[in-house]
């Protein structure tokens, strides 16, 4: 047998400028240890690209023209496989950053959401898999030009009926991966005014989420979408709005070491718990009728 991980989740393997798909990991920043367990703690640096100091000395910024789609490929565990369990319901988001910040600081601004349609009764992970994986998001038209990360993010609810440390499963699941993309125009816009982590509080309503109890209004966590037009130009360390501290440049990348206290995430999915990880027919099936729920009402 192949040596398939059972923990299996998604994480970004490929990107794709202008239609075409380039090879695998080209302008990604590689996941903190070539896997793709979830985060779970919204606190954790791991939040940032699933890694606590994104390497990005070395990397490949792609270029992509502003106001242009950019393509996010996730898979389960590597660019030929599944995009993500259908167990693992939820929404896909999408942020980006000036590069030159590491992604530290008050410097994100989200680009992109899709949640739930109670209407269709579809997740945005459901779309995922229907597209392979595909993630399609727009480069905002007016935002100067330069290296950015751009930060892809897909959230697994399956687990979220629990806050995050009440068990050890507890908690919705995390799989951002960032791209390095070097955004190319003649637009003046600084937007980025939020922090990874800080986007997120577990008890936020979209996090801590009941997926099997039929409740159809899901609110979409984070910030809203950034509003082309509405970021102030210049420099983008000193015009900012927020409310954490300003960040001045140059910013260190804090050198932590590489954890190799994975504790409770390289165990998620061993558990009985998280068998919902698996696709076995019977927990599919389990999943579909829980998710019918939905339905009424
Ligand atoms: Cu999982």
């Amino acid at each position: 047998m192949f040596a398939v991980p059972i923990w299996a989740h998604t994480y970004m393997t490929n990107v794709s400028i202008e239609g075409e798909k380039l090879e695998e990991g080209k302008c990604i920043v590689p996941p903190w240890s070539n896997e793709n367990f979830p985060e779970k703690d919204v606190t954790s640096k791991n939040m940032l690209c699933r890694s606590e100091s994104p390497q990005l000395n070395g990397g490949t910024f792609c270029d992509v023209n502003a106001g242009s789609k950019f393509v996010m490929h996730f898979h389960e565990s590597g660019p030929t496989d599944r995009a993500i369990s259908d167990s693992h319901k939820g929404p896909c988001l999408a942020y980006m950053a000036k590069a030159e910040s590491n992604g530290d600081g008050n410097v994100w601004f989200k680009i992109y959401e899709d949640g739930y349609d109670a209407s269709s009764d579809t997740w945005c992970v459901d779309t995922l898999i229907k597209n392979d994986g595909a993630l399609e998001v727009t480069i905002p038209a007016d935002i100067s030009p330069g290296k950015y990360l751009l930060r892809g993010e897909i959230i697994a609810l399956h687990e979220a009926d629990r806050v995050y440390g009440e068990d050890k499963d507890a908690g919705a699941e995390f799989f951002p991966s960032c791209a390095m993309i070097n955004v190319v125009g003649t637009g003046t816009a600084n937007p980025g005014q939020y922090a990874i982590p800080g986007i997120y509080d577990k008890n936020d309503p979209g996090i801590f989420f009941n997926l099997w109890d039929g409740d159809t209004n899901y609110i979409i966590p984070g910030p809203a979408i950034y509003t082309p037009g509405t970021a102030p130009a210049g420099s983008v360390n000193t015009t900012k709005v927020g409310t954490g501290p300003v960040v001045s440049s140059p910013v260190v990348a804090p050198s932590l070491p590489v954890n190799s206290n994975s504790g409770g995430k390289s165990k998620a999915c061993l558990s009985k718990r998280h068998k919902k990880c698996s696709s076995s027919s019977s927990s599919r099936k389990k999943k579909r009728s829980r998710s019918k729920k939905h339905q009424r009402t």
